[in-house]
């Protein structure tokens, strides 16, 4: 057994409760084997076992009153896991599924991610299992102000900066950053993903949708292929898909799907511009569900229940691209068959783990290019550090300065991922090439420190 895999076994043992964690962790350390003979001075000073284990695991209670006077309790996280190089940063998710083992999957993946944008951010990620579904904006707040008024003592603009993830978007950060600037006293780049009009960047909204669509675009490059008349398969319907499809759709490609947690959309004509802004109005302003989209547009197919992938598997649907923009552990082994035996030539996941460690090996095996999270969905953070470093210098870039250097940032990721596969003998292999590029940066920063306790 080599030194990682008893790493891995470890950390399988120790969190035997916690299965997303040592999802993420296979998926990485596996990957990280030929490092271990290249630089035997991380196995020495015990790289590898540190950097499993986060610098802290922050647990809350948040206590909140709804509209009608009744008292809920719910539990808040945040886990600071790497500060090696720069200051932990990382979204906060509000899910009911939220729990230890996927804030710590989540924080974990994003030590990586944030070191292949290039920019100086540690990894952390946050959360509640709080669901903010049907609840009212007054409730949002009074939830978002219980939550921040526990988190405020942890996070600072060197020290840890939250932003959005699933069910925290542009309103909840307002009554977040909101209540932080009330309580400290302090207007400071202490969250990103903040408001124009109260410090945010231009194009952070866009940045996960556009950055994962910037990244497919660089992997069909490499075959002579780009998104002109591809057929495209986009889950989910919020932040991330919803600026995906609008991409795809400016680089000429064919949308044909989306979702929410209760179903899934399938629209063969394609997406176009008047049916996207009425989907963003439907999720975005009157917060419904993706089925009232097919009320509004027949020629639109709802599938009850089902997800994309499923759809795309039952009904025999041929795609070029996926881009899985919805959530961990949506693309299963027989989906990802489904769709390589239709042709699939590239996937870039938008989501964190939406593909099993089963999906993920039928990927790689049978020659589709497959983009991994870490690398492909990074445009998001890697926005939210240029967001960092405006507010540092009190200043604001345009649209196009931002979306030029996003633009940058994810082609070094794609060109970074690909020359350091093909360094360490797996070429054209992306999840190796992206977790080895972005844990060696991060290695040595705590090698350079020593043994710090
Ligand atoms: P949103 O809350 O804006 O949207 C999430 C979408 O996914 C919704 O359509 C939601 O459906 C659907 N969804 C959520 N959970 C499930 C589930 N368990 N089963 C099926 N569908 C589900 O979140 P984002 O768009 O911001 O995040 C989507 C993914 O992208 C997540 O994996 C996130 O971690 C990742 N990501 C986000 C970044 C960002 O900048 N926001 C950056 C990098 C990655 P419903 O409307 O019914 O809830
Ligand atoms: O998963 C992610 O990278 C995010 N949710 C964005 C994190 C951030 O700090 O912008």
């Amino acid at each position: 057994m080599s030194y990682i895999d008893e790493v891995i076994k470890s950390v399988e043992e120790r969190y035997h409760y916690q299965p997303e964690f040592i999802q993420a962790v296979r998926e990485v350390l596996t990957s990280l084997k030929p490092t271990e003979e290249k630089y035997p001075e991380f196995v020495k000073a015990k790289i590898y076992e540190r950097i499993v284990e986060p610098d802290r695991i922050i647990k809350f209670r948040v206590v909140w009153e709804d509209d009608n006077g009744e008292i809920h309790v719910n539990r808040g996280y945040r886990v600071q896991f790497n500060m090696a190089i720069g200051p932990y940063k990382g979204g906060l998710r509000w899910h009911p599924s939220v729990n230890e083992s996927i804030i710590k999957f989540l924080g974990f993946e994003q030590i990586f991610k944030n070191s292949l944008t290039g920019l100086p951010m540690g990894g952390g990620k946050g959360g509640s299992d709080f669901d903010p579904h049907g609840k009212s904006d007054r409730e949002i707040m009074r939830f978002a102000y219980a939550f921040m008024s526990e988190l405020f003592r942890h996070i600072g603009p060197d020290t840890d900066v939250p932003a959005g993830d699933i069910g925290v978007g542009g309103r909840e950060i307002g009554f977040l950053y909101g209540f932080y600037k009330r309580i400290r006293n302090e207007h400071t780049g202490v969250l990103t993903g903040k408001g124009l009009e109260y410090g945010g960047s231009l194009i952070r909204p866009e940045a996960t949708g556009y950055g994962v669509t910037y990244f497919a675009a660089n992997m069909l490059a490499t075959k002579g292929e780009d998104f002109n008349g591809k057929v495209v398969a986009i889950s989910g319907a919020g932040n991330v898909a919803q600026y995906a499809i609008e991409k795809v759709m400016e680089l000429g490609g064919k949308v044909i799907s989306f979702s929410d947690s209760k179903g899934t959309i399938i629209i063969e004509e394609g997406m176009d511009r008047e049916k996207w802004e009425y989907l963003m109005w439907l999720k975005n302003v009157k917060r419904g569900r993706v089925r009232e989209f097919a009320e509004k547009y027949p020629q639109a197919k709802y599938y009850e229940g089902k997800s994309v992938w499923d759809v795309l598997r039952d009904e025999n649907i041929k795609v070029d691209v996926a881009l899985p923009c919805a959530t961990q552990n949506e693309i299963h082994k027989d989906h990802a068959e489904a769709m390589v035996k239709n042709g699939l030539i590239a996937i870039a996941e938008g989501a964190n783990m939406p593909s099993t460690l089963e999906a993920i090996e039928v990927f790689i095996n049978s020659g589709v290019l497959f983009g991994p999270a870490k690398a492909a969905n990074a445009g998001g953070v890697a926005v939210s550090g240029l967001e960092m470093a405006q507010n540092s210098m009190r200043l604001s870039w345009t649209r196009e300065e931002v979306d030029r250097k996003l633009q940058e940032i994810m082609k070094n990721i794609h060109d970074t991922s690909l020359k350091t596969a093909e360094e360490f003998g797996y070429p054209g292999n992306y999840l190796v090439g992206a977790n080895i590029a972005g844990f060696l940066k991060v290695a040595k920063a705590m090698m350079a420190y020593g043994i710090v306790y």
